[in-house]
């Protein structure tokens, strides 16, 4: 009878073990991988898109990806994401002024955290946009999802600290031994 009380308390702590372990490789975040044009790329004519390539699977609908011109404050992104795999792309308006457009995104990772970050490029001469600057309207409701520029700082928001949570647990365990123990030689 005590034997069996004994083998419970263990299956429970290693269960909650393996749940320990078994979170850790969560912590490790939706990281982007490339982009196209690649971050700090000097290009003499405008792209007509731009990709962003992460190591997991993305849906286009927690992605956000915004194209800010050289006026920082004009957006060039067509609105509409869509997502092959770990890729996530946005189609362009015609590109304007020459200079650093800077390509900002916001996506969810596996575990639901939100990660944000930036890329940029610049363009040598102006797109054929550069005339006619885009109609403050030609972005239409598609751009609502234009949040603000995210902070040029990528790397994502982070959460709730978790070591105090691995502290826990840890503390956990081994008073769930040592009672363990007790018993078992009892
Ligand atoms: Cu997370």
């Amino acid at each position: 009878m005590r034997a069996r009380f004994v083998r419970a308390i263990a299956v429970t702590l290693l269960a909650g073990l393996a749940l320990l372990l078994g979170a850790a490789p969560a912590l490790a975040h939706t990281r982007l991988q490339s982009s196209d044009p690649t971050d700090g790329a000097s290009l003499d004519s405008a792209p007509e898109q731009v990709a962003l390539t992460f190591n997991e699977p993305m849906s286009p609908e927690f992605s956000t990806i915004t194209v800010i011109g050289p006026d920082g404050q004009t957006n060039y992104q067509d609105g509409a994401v869509t997502a092959e795999g770990g890729t996530i792309s946005t189609r362009l308006l015609p590109l304007g002024p020459a200079g650093r457009y800077e390509i900002g995104y916001r996506v969810v990772s596996a575990d639901g955290h939100p990660v944000t970050g930036s890329v940029a490029f610049t363009l040598t001469t102006p797109g054929p946009g550069a005339a006619s600057a885009p109609a403050e309207s030609s972005a239409g409701p598609s751009a609502a999802p234009a949040s603000p520029a995210p902070p040029a700082a990528s790397e994502d928001e982070g959460g709730a600290p978790v070591w105090p949570w691995v502290v826990g647990a840890v503390v956990l365990v081994g008073a769930g031994v040592v009672v363990a123990l007790r018993l078992g030689r009892g």
